[in-house]
């Protein structure tokens, strides 16, 4: 069993979030004092818990979120395709001011929750790797794709290692048959980050976050030292998701490309 706490003090933003409220229970077991952040209200803090509410649009508050913490679990932010503007607040913006903060605070590890979205224009029939170019599908996966060439910045330049987790889709079961592909149990997302903030030496790293699916298009060989090892898989739920899904049309480029329906999305104006 690996020895999950690592820090004295995380910060996880986007705690109100749909994979914040999986995580703030199970990485209680990787520090001392959990930090929870959001930009709506969700409630009062438990026992080792803080609350720091902030937009990440707004620099001091960002600021003020980041002070005193050791690390960071990134989750904050517009996590659907949509209109650029409030992406851009939001990931753009918003990801600038979290690592403007984390120099400052001479924070030196974090992990960024960027997205399968980076590089949803490559086809299903591909398996890619960390080295393949962003192929973002979207202003979403364009707003990631920053953040993931932002964090290599402020570690090639200030030495702030950053594992940008390109998370599939995680959710408690896989609600379709791309996401038998492309699913991560809440369970293996807590074991990936884990991983992350324990491995001696990270560096800036892109790791795709999945189980251990029969079907992926996705090759994590290029991050074996973050030693991230899945434990789930989506194969369970294969019966049933082809028995309550159509056959696919696969002249749909919701099919084709790995983005799936988000290669659709859009124009917005
Ligand atoms: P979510 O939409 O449920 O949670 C995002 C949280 O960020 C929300 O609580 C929201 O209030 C907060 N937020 C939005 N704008 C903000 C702002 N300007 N300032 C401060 N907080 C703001 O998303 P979910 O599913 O929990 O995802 C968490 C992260 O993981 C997101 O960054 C998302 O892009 C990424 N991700 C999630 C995937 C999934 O399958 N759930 C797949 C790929 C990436
Ligand atoms: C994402 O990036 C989204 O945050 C999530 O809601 C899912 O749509 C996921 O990708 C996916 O591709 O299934």
């Amino acid at each position: 069993m690996m020895n999950t706490k690592s820090h004295s003090k995380l910060l996880l933003t986007g705690a109100a979030g749909g994979l914040g409220q999986q995580l703030r229970e199970r990485l209680r077991a990787n520090c001392d004092v959990l930090r929870l952040s959001d930009r709506v209200a969700f409630g009062t803090a438990g026992q080792n818990e803080e609350i720091v509410l902030a937009d990440l649009a707004d620099a001091d508050a960002v600021n003020t979120m980041v002070a005193g913490v050791d690390a960071i679990i990134h989750l904050g932010g517009v996590s659907v395709e949509g209109p650029f503007e409030p992406i851009m607040q939001a990931n753009i913006l918003g990801v600038y001011h979290l690592y403007e903060a984390a120099r400052k605070h001479g924070v030196k590890r974090v992990v960024f929750a960027s997205s399968n979205h980076v590089t949803g224009f490559y086809r299903q029939s591909k398996t890619i790797n960390a080295e393949n170019p962003a192929r973002p599908d979207g202003f979403y996966g364009v707003s990631k794709a920053f953040g993931e060439d932002l964090s290599r910045f402020y570690f090639d330049r200030y030495g702030i290692e950053t594992a940008c987790v390109r998370i599939g889709s995680s959710f408690a079961e896989p609600r379709d048959r791309r996401m038998l592909a492309s699913w991560l149990s809440f369970d293996d997302l807590h074991r990936l980050i884990t991983a992350c903030l324990t491995t001696p030496v990270l560096g800036h790293s892109i790791i795709f976050g999945m189980s251990n699916n029969a079907v992926t298009w996705w090759d994590n060989s290029k991050a074996r030292h973050v030693g991230y090892v899945p434990k789930d898989s989506s194969d369970v739920f294969k019966d049933a998701v082809y028995a309550r899904t159509p056959t696919p049309d696969l002249n749909d480029p919701a099919v084709q490309f790995q983005g799936g329906s988000f290669v659709k999305a859009g124009p917005f104006q």
